[in-house]
């Protein structure tokens, strides 16, 4: 073996030993990591008029009131009364669950649509008005038609 296929050799496994290092390393990093979900607690979900069931779909966003009434890409609240959205997406068995984001900027709300999760968040609209609300979560082809307006009147 001559000089300079030892050379060769040493700077092969030099390299070698850095990447397996490093993997053995990065698998002990991500076995660390705990595959928990932060569940909401569903005992403590309130139910009545001001709760709002949120379901984030492929491709709409259906919202069912109190009363079983669902209406799609738009919903409608009483000014100065405080809501519950209890928001999920989906479960879509057998196919593809995906994730949303339910993001109503004026309102400074923002919450992700998670199958099989519930995630609650509450709200008083002080003004009456049309607010845009959003999926900002890419969840597919037609991820731009879940868009609409939630309504505020007195
Ligand atoms: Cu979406």
């Amino acid at each position: 073996m001559n000089k300079k296929t030892k050379v060769e050799l040493m700077w092969i496994l030099g390299v070698i030993a850095v990447l397996a290092v490093s993997m053995v390393w990065n698998i002990m990093l991500v076995d660390n990591q705990s595959a928990e979900i932060a569940q909401a607690d569903t005992g403590k979900i309130p139910t009545g008029p001001y709760v709002i069931d949120v379901v984030g779909r492929q491709w709409d966003w259906a919202f069912t009131n109190y009363t079983g009434n669902t209406t799609y890409d738009a919903f409608t609240v009483q000014v100065n009364h405080t809501y519950t959205l209890v928001i999920t997406s989906e479960p879509n068995p057998g196919s593809t669950a995906v994730i949303h984001s339910l993001l109503i900027p004026q309102m400074g709300l923002q919450s992700y649509a998670v199958p099989g999760q519930t995630n609650v968040i509450q709200f008083t609209p002080t003004h009456v008005g049309a607010y845009y609300f959003v999926c900002v979560e890419y969840c597919g082809e037609y991820h731009y038609t879940m868009r609409g307006y939630m309504t505020v009147v007195n």
